[in-house]
């Protein structure tokens, strides 16, 4: 794994074996063998590196820095996406109308990479049959030098679903090296059920206006519930698939590249829909 420092919302997270531990992945064979819907069960996720093919997911990486100004990324290399330094004047705040992520769900394009089959195929393999994708679907860019990433939580918070019906696919939209600020996941949390109740409250917490994140500060979450951080270094192509009540976060964007992402989430097909979800994604719908 690459050696950085780890650092979430501008808080470090020590690399030691107390903290943090790497996350494993699963062959792409587990979800054609039966097995991924055991693996989800006992570990909360299940990695599969290399499931989509990269070159589909340079392509999106590519078309959505597209939409920016080309001054914003590195030589004009929308593809790499490095950061230039130079946000565009009157950028309206990600993902909000007039943002180019607000545009981005909105176009069939992402739409149909969001219904890619193999991805519909790794939700049909751990939920044990047909799904359909809830419509809603965030996009997650940071940049480099701030920090900012997502907060300790679950989705089971967000998503009015049963648990064992909805799985999340989050699917980084280019390498994600330790350094670009991936997903981190804590440790088996999954099977800990009263875990926000216990930790709301006590925990340290930065965002006064909205309770729905546990903290902002990984080490505290680790040293508290005695559980690990699973951190890997993601390549474009990976996608993990991870249960509504695993805690996860993310790092801080370190590397020039910057941190895009996706969360795809699919549900058992007839189960109960968040009527929420029934729409496209915008930053600031407070869903
Ligand atoms: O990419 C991120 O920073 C957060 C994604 C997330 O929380 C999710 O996929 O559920």
């Amino acid at each position: 794994m690459s050696q950085v420092t780890l650092v979430s919302n501008g808080l470090p997270l020590p690399r030691s074996s107390q903290y943090v531990a790497p996350l494993h992945a699963s062959p792409s064979s587990a979800l054609e063998d039966g097995s991924a819907s055991a693996q989800l069960a006992e570990h909360g996720y299940v990695y599969v590196r290399g499931l989509l093919p990269r070159e589909l997911v340079l392509a999106m990486r590519e078309r959505y820095f597209q939409r920016f100004p080309a001054s914003f990324v590195q030589d004009g290399d929308s593809r790499r996406a490095a950061f230039s330094g130079f946000e565009p004047d009157g950028l309206p705040p990600h993902g909000t109308r007039g943002h180019p992520a607000y545009d981005f769900v909105r176009d069939p394009a992402f739409a149909e990479f969001a219904e890619h089959p193999l991805l519909r195929g790794a939700a049909e393999a751990v939920l044990g049959g047909p799904v359909e994708r809830l419509r809603r679907t965030p996009i997650r860019h940071f940049v480099p030098g701030r920090p900012a990433s997502s907060r300790a939580h679950i989705d089971g918070t967000y998503v009015e679903a049963k648990a064992a019906d909805l799985v999340t696919l989050w699917v980084p939209l280019g390498d994600c090296p330790l350094s670009s600020g991936g997903l981190v996941y804590l440790e088996d949390s999954h099977e800990e059920q009263d875990i926000s109740e216990r930790v709301r409250n006590l925990a340290p917490y930065d965002r006064p206006g909205d309770r729905r994140p546990l903290t902002h500060d990984l080490k505290w979450m680790a040293e508290h519930t005695q559980r690990r951080w699973l951190v890997t270094d993601y390549a474009a192509g990976d996608v993990v698939i991870h249960s509504p009540l695993i805690v996860h976060a993310s790092l801080d964007c370190q590397s020039e590249e910057m941190r895009l992402s996706t969360d795809i989430r699919y549900l058992r097909q007839g189960t109960h829909y968040d009527p929420r979800w029934r729409g496209d994604w915008a930053a600031d719908d407070s869903y």
